[in-house]
């Protein structure tokens, strides 16, 4: 743990380090007692999602908003084409709705629900002119966004090409759809049907099946919103063959289960009806939280797909219809920090890991997002551990009006949030900024994911076996000599290490420190990655801060006074 101050300037981090030499008229925020850590990353949201005949609750202002009151500073949205329809202009059209209405930075994954040559170029497009290096496949919602085995195939192998990230949805949709006509047909149409029309091994199979086909492609895997304890399972098990694979889960399955999907009010039930279902198996949220814990998975997001009562009610005499998602990008920090850090699961630098580090690492935005160093984007939280917080729907900033998480009391509040260097929760306050924030691009080949992939397709070249006179062999003519294999050449591993930032410590020569600092932030994690800063604050030291300053004679656009 290091003790340091950090200075803000112009929505950059300027100086990490003790004895800042800092310019008067400074605001100066005291983290005592505090942890000072980057700002939420939630990879996976589903803003204004036009979706099972509606338009989920929270749109890009509202969602934004919410995010930021829970202390997540960027959110990466997927646009999801609909079959046959454009990619490019799928995703022109979510920048027309996200631009003018996000209060903080955004990116795009754009989901892949048909595939053709057209397709193929247009990935190449995204990849090269607007910032896209993720592609989420579904293996689910059959006949809307579902893909077959051989198009994964081809999707994966082209992603690889570009050096983008493959994300699936993994649930095997032909199964799916078989059992929610056998349940319908003898009746069984309420909420309680989703969850036993898609068990888990229908999801731990389709994680499979996945990573089997991802691998012989060498494409890195990214599989989004892990429900289960048996496809948490299959991706430790891919991971220890050598699969390049990454795991996320979301907030639902950390902080609830699937006993509410027989909750007696309908709508209860309803509200918590999400793809891959909330599992009955009541030890699920520990499991994951423990995967999470152990690297077996590696982020969280939050899924947050809103629905009111009365879009849910589209489904009210079958429950193939009720528009599929719940809420979570408000809620996701603190619930993670009540079942994880405060049940002593994990330490705050691993909640720091997968709530931001470990996104901004795999999407390629680090380290100007994920972490605390010279030249960040500063997004910063100040996270109180010890504050507790009630979660209702009565109270959250989310346009929906059901919350998954109702009545749950979390530790873990952020005091301060702070966007691009503009302070958006002061002191608990919620000063939200519609269009202060910014689409964020993501190159592609982040080091993090493709310094190290195997190049399988060369493996496999290796391994042929070069024969002559086949023909005669097959006459029987040739005498039988055994072929000369051609010598397996090692997989080819690219192993370089993007540079990771090292926190500068400005000189302590000139002015005297104008405050003491106990700020402690950590540097390398035992297992050599570069974990994120948290700076633990001992109470009995002198106050330490985080100061911001505008530019000298003008706002910023973080403005500090
Ligand atoms: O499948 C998804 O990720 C989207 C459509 C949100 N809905 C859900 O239930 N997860
Ligand atoms: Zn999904
Ligand atoms: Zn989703």
């Amino acid at each position: 743990m290091v003790d340091n101050d950090v200075y803000v300037e112009d929505g950059v981090v300027k100086q990490v380090g003790r004895n800042l030499i800092i310019p008067g008229g400074t605001r100066v925020i005291d983290a005592r007692g505090k942890y000072v850590i980057p700002g939420g990353i939630d990879p996976h949201t589903h803003m204004q999602l036009e979706f099972m005949g509606t338009v989920s609750a929270d749109d890009f202002y509202q969602g934004t908003k919410a995010a930021l009151a829970g202390g997540t500073t960027m959110i990466i949205d997927f646009v999801i084409p609909k079959k046959g329809e454009s990619l490019i202009e799928a995703y022109r059209s979510w920048r027309e709705k996200a631009d003018e209405k996000v209060c903080c930075d955004y990116a795009l994954h754009v989901a892949v629900t048909w595939w053709s040559d057209r397709v193929k170029e247009e990935m190449e497009q995204l990849c090269k002119n607007d910032g896209v290096n993720s592609f989420k496949m579904f293996m689910a919602y059959k006949d809307t966004f579902m893909l077959r085995d051989h198009e994964l195939y081809g999707v994966f192998d082209h992603c690889k090409q570009l050096g983008a990230i493959a994300q699936v949805h993994a649930e095997n949709g032909d199964i799916i759809a078989e059992n929610t006509k056998k349940l319908l047909a003898r009746g069984v149409t309420g909420p309680e049907g989703h969850a036993l029309s898609r068990p888990e091994d229908v999801e731990s199979e389709a994680v499979n099946r996945a990573c089997v086909i991802a691998n012989q492609v060498s494409c890195p895997l990214y599989v989004v919103h892990v429900m289960s304890k048996s496809a948490g399972a299959m991706l430790a098990s891919a991971r220890n063959n050598g699969y390049k694979v990454y795991g996320e889960t979301v907030a639902a399955a950390l902080g609830t289960d699937g006993s509410n999907h027989r909750h007696a009010s309908w709508r209860h039930a309803a509200g918590y009806v999400m793809s891959p279902p909330l599992r009955d198996d009541p030890t699920t949220p520990d499991a994951l939280m423990e995967f999470l814990a152990k690297d077996i998975l590696q982020v969280t997001g939050s899924d947050n797909c809103t629905f009111t009562a009365s879009q849910k009610s589209l489904g009210q005499d079958n429950f193939s219809k009720i528009p599929n998602g719940v809420n979570g990008v408000e809620d996701r920090m603190s619930v993670i920090w009540e079942k994880g850090v405060h049940s002593g699961k994990m330490d705050p630098a691993r909640f720091v890991a997968i709530t931001s580090t470990n996104a901004a690492k795999i999407f390629n935005i680090y380290p100007r997002k994920g972490c605390i160093s010279v030249g960040s984007d500063a997004d910063i939280v100040i996270w109180d551990p010890n504050k507790t917080r009630i979660i209702s729907a009565k109270t959250h900033h989310q346009a929906v009006d059901f919350n998954i998480f109702e009545g749950m009391e979390c530790h873990g509040v952020p005091e301060y949030v702070i966007v691009n260097g503009r302070v958006c929760v002061d002191e608990g306050d919620l000063k939200a900024v519609q269009g202060h924030g910014n689409f964020i691009p993501t190159p592609v080949f982040p080091p993090y994911v493709y310094n190290m992939v195997k190049n399988r397709e060369e493996e496999k070249v290796s391994n042929s076996v070069s024969r002559n006179n086949v023909e005669n062999d097959i006459g029987g003519t040739a005498e039988s000599k055994p072929s000369t294999p051609t010598p397996v050449h090692e997989p080819t591993v690219v192993a370089s290490q993007a540079p990771e930032p090292r926190l500068t410590t400005p000189s302590s020569k000139g002015q005297r420190n104008l405050q003491d600092s106990t700020f402690s932030i950590s540097g390398e994690s035992p297992n050599g990655l570069h974990e994120q800063e948290s700076v633990e604050m001992d109470d009995t030291a002198p106050r330490s801060c985080i100061r911001v300053k505008n530019p000298p004679g003008g706002q910023s656009s973080g403005s500090f006074w």
